[in-house]
């Protein structure tokens, strides 16, 4: 297996590029796919300032590294969840890579500045930890970059992530969450503008990127995200990209091309609050009560002993 520029050893098959890399030309490709990213969905410029929503785990490290690299001005954002080992290792690793790389990074430890974690909050609402967890991750996030004027936040949602968020959406006809499908969602009502840069880029790619660059990240999943929907439908694209390699690139960039638009209005999330609305009363954020769903979450949840993620994952 032959390096398709230099000829040399390749460590890497990319089949539906056709194409075996060395290291070396891994990493080039693989700035070019994010470069690529940035300018054809113009998610930033040179000059803008990045808060990359940091999770330990190899996407979001890769992509900080990266835009590091590409010589952007961008600090991670470090959330505690609380969620046990996996919390603690996760965020080990951001750590490390932060201080690798002399880079800024910013922690919120849930439990210490909101009173709660993820396992405790999941237990008392009785939902599943996914939903108030991502609630507060959004909350925590849109809130840090607004108030540390930040340009843009930056996720590491690649191209398997968003094919299996499309692939779901699409299953069940979401015309609501088709419509803000986009690698970029511009700023609004007092929400930060998101940007997804790795969306060319697939999973394994990513854990090829960081074998390859020497960072250490987390690779557990989450203890929590059993049963999550977007696992079987990765699976189920998996096998299909498999038989036909590049589906899962033309399925996901061919809707954005093509089809998209159709649902644009669509939408009804929380970040497109209608302008007038009102804030929040406790933290300021825009919000359509008068308190916002975060501070309603943790008002609620912020009394309770901490209970051991073993508890939550062995009632699920
Ligand atoms: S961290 Fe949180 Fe994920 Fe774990 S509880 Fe669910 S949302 S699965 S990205
Ligand atoms: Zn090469
Ligand atoms: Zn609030």
């Amino acid at each position: 297996m032959k390096c398709r520029v230099c000829r040399g050893p390749a460590v890497i098959d990319l089949r539906r590029h056709n194409a075996n890399f060395c290291p070396e030309h891994f990493l080039d490709f693989t700035r070019k796919q994010v470069e690529k990213a940035i300018d054809e969905f113009d998610m930033f410029g040179p000059d803008d300032r990045l808060l990359v929503a940091v999770s330990g785990g190899k996407d979001s490290l890769a992509i900080w590294d990266l835009l590091l690299d590409l010589g952007y001005a961008a600090d991670g954002l470090y959330i505690g969840l609380g969620i046990g080992d996996y919390s603690d290792d996760s965020g080990r690793h951001t750590r490390a890579f932060a201080e690798s790389r002399q880079a800024t990074l910013i922690e919120i430890d849930l439990r210490d500045e909101h009173g709660f974690d993820i396992p405790t909050a999941a237990t008392v609402t009785r939902r599943v930890p996914c939903s108030s967890c991502g609630l507060s991750k959004r909350h925590l996030f849109d809130r840090a970059a607004v108030e540390g004027g930040y340009d843009a936040v930056v996720t590491g949602h690649n191209l398997d992530d968003e094919a299996a968020v499309l692939y779901g959406n699409v299953l069940t006809w979401q015309a609501d969450y088709l419509g803000r499908q986009r690698p970029v969602l511009p700023e609004a009502n007092g929400f930060p503008r998101k940007v997804k840069p790795l969306v060319r880029l697939t999973e394994r790619e990513m854990a090829a990127y960081c074998v390859i660059r020497g960072i250490e990240y987390q690779i557990d999943e989450c203890p929590m995200a059993l049963g999550n929907k977007h696992i079987a439908y990765k699976e189920a694209l998996n096998l299909i990209e498999e038989q036909s390699p590049g589906s899962k690139f033309t399925f996901y960039h061919g809707f954005l091309a093509r089809a998209a638009e159709r649902f644009d209005g669509a939408s009804g999330d929380d970040d497109s609050t209608p302008v007038g609305l009102g804030t929040c009363e406790r933290c300021g954020r825009p919000s359509s009560n008068d308190v916002c769903a975060f501070c309603a979450l943790s008002e609620r949840v912020s009394g309770h002993d901490p209970v051991p993620v073993e508890l939550v994952r062995n009632k699920r």
